[in-house]
């Protein structure tokens, strides 16, 4: 793949990338480049979890090499269970992240408790804080934890912890949702002063759950990659899909963020009555057609539901498989 073609799949649906000309210089590079995202273990593998390893993917195949952290000793330090607890269900999400996409041959998976309890990483650990305000550790956190009206010091260890990942695992590119943006600037800003390098970031949108709100697990609005064939188009059928818009409907982020990356055409199936099967080869065709109103929202939402069981249904399989 050429550079060009390598930096417009890289920045296609990101919202942000801190900077464009750090991102040019590491394709020029001669050494492979890193890039990385870390994910808190999570009960379910989700559609938000999705748009970043679709991001990791475009990445493998522009060249990059790939680590993904389990982050299993941020999801403890961020309340989200046991030691135990989290080191278990890290191990379950890696295999759903193999059965994605993400090739355990092209792929490290690492796991922090693996090295962030090494003496060195410590340290550096406590020369972070020495440099890092309590507020500006705080309000890193924003987005990422709620509660935050009393965090725990855990919770402020946590994004000095997530910078020296970055450092420790030799990133170039730190991946993530816009919502990790405080913390990759807090390590952009305190990493160079103790020796090392500023990472480039690179932050894709924050995805709408399936009722125009926001993504959370007590809502259910979302589809998660154990969801069967049924669930998904019962979810799909219930959601928000106003006709003619197509500004922040979660249906047509469907198409643009999971389906469009993965298949290069897609055919809507109509009864010929309602004008027969749509062939459509982009997300801004299917915007014009959808916002003429030449499209029904129901038949939309049909092919959301098979195209998304189809991305679906192997990795629900596989999960079971992969060792
Ligand atoms: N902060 C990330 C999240 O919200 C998890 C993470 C933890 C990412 C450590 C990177 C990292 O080094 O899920």
């Amino acid at each position: 793949m050429n550079k060009d073609d390598a930096l417009r799949l890289i920045l296609r649906n990101t919202q942000e990338v801190v900077k464009e000309d750090e991102l040019r210089a590491l394709l020029e590079n001669e050494r492979t480049p890193i890039a990385y995202t870390g994910y808190e273990p999570s009960g379910k593998i989700h559609m938000g979890h999705m748009l970043t390893v679709n991001k990791l993917l475009d990445l493998q195949k522009a060249g990059f090499k790939i680590i993904v952290l389990l982050a299993d000793l941020h999801g403890y330090l961020n309340e989200k269970g046991s030691f135990d607890d989290v080191q278990r269900i890290a191990e379950m999400n890696r295999r759903a992240f193999i059965a994605l996409g993400l090739d355990p041959e092209k792929t490290e998976f690492v796991k922090g408790s693996s090295f962030q309890l090494e003496p060195d990483y410590m340290l550096n650990i406590l020369k972070l804080a020495r440099d890092t305000t309590l507020n500006r550790a705080k309000r890193s956190m924003d987005e990422i934890s709620r509660g935050m009206e009393n965090p725990k010091v855990s919770q402020m260890i946590y994004p000095l912890m997530q910078a020296m990942d970055i450092a420790r695992l030799n990133v170039d590119l730190a991946v993530g949702g816009i919502d990790q943006r405080k913390i990759h600037m807090l390590a952009r800003e305190n990493l160079p002063p103790l020796g090392f390098r500023a990472p480039t970031c690179l932050h894709t949108p924050i995805l709408l759950g399936l009722d125009g709100e926001k993504m959370s697990s007590s809502q259910g609005n979302y589809i998660s990659v154990d969801d069967d064939v049924n669930a998904i188009k019962k979810k799909i059928r219930g959601a928000f899909c106003p006709a003619k818009v197509i500004e922040d409907n979660p249906i047509i982020e469907i198409f643009r963020y999971h389906i469009f990356p993965r298949f290069e055409r897609i055919v809507i199936e109509r009864p010929e009555k309602y004008g027969g099967n749509l062939e459509i080869e982009s997300i801004e065709e299917l915007g014009r057609i959808f916002s003429k109103g030449e499209l029904h929202p129901m038949d939309l939402k049909n092919a959301a539901a098979s195209y998304l069981n189809e991305i679906i249904e192997p990795v629900r399989l596989k999960i079971g498989e992969v060792d």
